[in-house]
């Protein structure tokens, strides 16, 4: 069977016309653009059309083998083709790929070991952190007493002497390595000696470099973490979900923590997707895609510096930078909105030590993954650093018409889904 009928996209345009405008209108939208979002990446059409399985019918709460529900024997199998693929990825010795997002990947881990009111240390939101690892806007600022590592002012990296000097006074529970908005390599050994030397669960969260990981580009925190949660659709770039991989010993705590603890029953057509995501993950080609985001994003970076911008820490050793524009007078913000007006995405971003408040922010954060799954390499990511250089630097009607003139030409070779007109 090729051709499915649900997978029927004139049947959406017949039954809703508006929304089928809109899905093509985003359709359009992603193949028209730069995207740069670093969190951001285009799944395959192999992904996309397990996600629109009939899978999505079928209530699974339980695990393989142990459900709440009869007639899981298929979705059983679909489950236990991610966990199998996702152990083999990371060399893990237990995963559960039932998270729905990141947010409740972390609930759940965090819950695995700790108390309301419990010591939890993770990265400063405003230096590159996560809202999940303890701002006060959070579950975790509001459940937790939270205390924050940053970076050092001078060099903009994390600096492992402060993490254990604020170990060591207040002695936390958890100690979580992971961030949005950091462009350099983590120290999962420095980590794991010092919550060692504290008593504390190490927790790493992967979201952003997990596919890194993946493709042998980033050290692996297995090994290292007593537990590693990660989203599937970044770097990984599977569907929208979640999964947390961890040491046998930790299994039976997590798997209660996402369920029953955190999550029902769980979206069975998402976990089909991420054995399909898992599978392209495993291949040579992912690799090479993963090398390719690296050599893109070191490219970018030296040319932006080369354009007189500041990349926060001096560089990047993986999918993303933060770009200081105080030095051009602009704001995140403003450059946000200029980039998008010539069809570059990127956003806003808090740098360390920001002086501005989130929302308008000094920085944006330029990522290469969704480039690279374009087929850019290192000749076009130089070529769109320079657009954006030029954008930033000259407000003018003339250099905008001349840069979305380039945007065109160069989404027009391309695009994440050539396929669609
Ligand atoms: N919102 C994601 C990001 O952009 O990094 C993190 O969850």
């Amino acid at each position: 069977m090729t051709n499915p009928g649900w997978a029927d996209w004139a049947a959406v345009e017949k039954v809703d016309p508006e929304l089928a405008a809109a899905v093509m209108d985003e359709v359009h939208r992603e193949n028209s653009k730069i995207e740069l979002i670093a969190s951001e990446n285009f799944s395959s059409p192999a992904v996309l059309a397990a996600l629109g399985t009939p899978l999505t019918n079928k209530y699974a709460e339980g695990y393989p083998g142990r459900r709440y529900y009869g007639g899981c024997e298929f979705v059983d199998v679909a489950e236990t083709l991610a966990i199998e693929r996702l152990k083999a990825l990371l060399g893990a010795e237990h995963a559960n790929v039932q998270p729905h997002a990141g947010a409740q990947a972390n609930a759940a881990a965090y819950f695995a070991f700790l108390q309301p009111g419990d010591t939890f240390m993770g990265m400063e939101l405003a230096h590159g952190g996560h809202l999940t690892h303890g701002s006060p806007v959070n579950f975790t600022g509001k459940m937790f007493r939270v205390v924050s590592y940053g970076v050092r002012r001078s060099n903009e990296l994390i600096d492992l002497d402060e993490v254990r000097d604020i170990a060591r006074r207040e002695r936390p529970k958890m100690i979580v390595a992971g961030a949005t908005a950091y462009s350099r390599i983590w120290d999962f050994a420095g980590f794991r000696s010092i919550c060692d030397e504290v008593g504390a669960v190490f927790l790493v969260d992967a979201a952003h470099f997990i596919g890194l990981v993946v493709g042998g580009v980033h050290p692996n925190p297995v090994g290292y973490a007593d537990v590693v949660t990660f989203t599937t659709h970044k770097t990984l770039r599977g569907p929208r979900g979640a999964a947390i991989v961890c040491r046998e010993e930790h299994a039976k705590a997590i798997d209660r923590s996402v369920f029953p603890a955190w999550q029902g029953g769980p979206l069975m057509h998402c976990i089909a997707a991420k054995a399909v995501a898992f599978a392209e993950a495993a291949t040579d080609d992912y690799k090479a895609y993963t090398r390719q985001i690296v050599a893109n994003a070191r490219a970018m970076a030296e040319t932006l510096e080369e354009e007189g911008l500041r990349i926060v820490s001096g560089g990047t050793d993986n999918h993303l930078m933060l770009v200081d524009l105080r030095p051009i007078g602009l704001t995140g913000k403003e450059a946000e909105q200029r980039l998008d007006s010539v069809g570059i995405t990127v956003n806003k971003n808090a740098i360390p030590y920001d002086p501005e408040k989130p929302f308008i922010a000094s920085g944006i954060r330029i990522g290469t993954p969704a480039m690279t799954t374009c087929g850019m390499k290192e000749g076009e990511a130089r070529r769109v650093a320079h657009l954006i250089a030029r954008t930033l630097k000259e407000d003018r009607d003339d250099v905008r018409r001349s840069v979305s003139a380039e945007v065109r030409e160069l989404t027009s070779r391309f695009r994440p889904y050539p396929d669609v007109a």
